[in-house]
């Protein structure tokens, strides 16, 4: 009997077995309920950042596993909910902000609109310089330093209030900040005057916050991956040894995609 029944579900035509279901039926309670599980169990949000929406984080679940990324529960990322697993969140990934902000062009320009007198203005051009290089070396991005018209990054150092809404705090704690790919204040990457920055290892490196920070300018937010340049931690290494960690190659490469080589 039970061999009569596997043999009819193989004949029946696949419709017949498993029957498609429409688009707004896949919404249903039971099927919302179990990627709202699937989401809180494997893809926690982070206590810190505003609560997203659900379609927001099954477009993080999609862009995790290398799905089509449509916010929708569809059957491909039904298919993700069946498959046998590891009980561990799936955390240990470069992350974008909400909607995958980025630019819209690949050749961006940048304003040092001031300077700290921490160092010479010839070493804050360099460092800044090559914080740029650290991801133009492995994307169609190009950046462009302009003294005069509106940069699409403007880059300046400030203490305390400053007028964007978000003061800085002193010494110590936040070291910098900066928003994410947009009109306006968009892109734009502020450093705290209170750190003492430097072009070595003593206080903070100017290069490493600055490479950091312009990640967060091109969309990439932070990473949980340890050793990532954009996890949310300062850790001092060397510069002239610096290579773009693989987690951050991911993420900037999956938003802008690769160097087109040269031939
Ligand atoms: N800016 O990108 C930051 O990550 C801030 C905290 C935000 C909540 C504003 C910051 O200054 N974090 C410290 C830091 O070291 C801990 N950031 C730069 C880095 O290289 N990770
Ligand atoms: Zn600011
Ligand atoms: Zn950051």
């Amino acid at each position: 009997m039970q061999y009569l029944l596997l043999f009819a579900a193989i004949l029946l035509p696949e419709s017949l077995a498993f029957p498609l279901k429409s688009k707004t039926e896949l919404w249903n309670n039971t099927a919302l309920e179990t990627i709202k599980a699937y989401l809180d169990r494997f893809f926690p949000s982070h206590t810190k950042t505003p609560k997203l929406d659900l379609e927001e984080r099954i477009k993080e679940m999609q862009r995790f596993f290398h799905l089509t990324i449509t916010g929708k529960l569809n059957t491909e990322t039904e298919e993700i909910l069946k498959m046998p697993r590891c009980g561990l969140p799936d955390v240990a990934d470069y992350k974008t902000f909400p909607g995958s902000p980025r630019w819209r062009k690949t050749h961006l320009t940048y304003k040092i609109v001031n300077y700290t007198p921490d160092l010479p203005r010839n070493k804050v051009d360099d460092a800044i310089k090559r914080a740029f290089m650290v991801w133009s070396d492995v994307t169609p991005l190009t950046f462009r330093r302009v003294s005069t018209s509106n940069a699409d990054i403007q880059i300046a150092f400030a203490r305390r209030e400053h007028g964007d809404g978000y003061p800085f705090d002193g010494r110590g704690n936040t070291l910098a900040h900066a928003f994410q790919p947009g009109d306006g204040i968009g892109g734009d990457a502020h450093f705290d005057e209170d750190e003492r920055w430097s072009d070595t290892n003593r206080e903070v490196n100017l290069f490493l916050v600055a490479a950091h920070e312009f990640g967060h300018s091109l969309g990439l937010a932070h990473s949980n991956v340890r050793g990532a340049l954009m996890y949310p931690l300062y850790s001092y290494q060397n510069p002239a040894t610096f290579r773009l960690p693989e987690d951050d190659r991911r993420g900037i490469q999956k938003l802008y995609g690769k160097k087109s080589s040269n031939f």
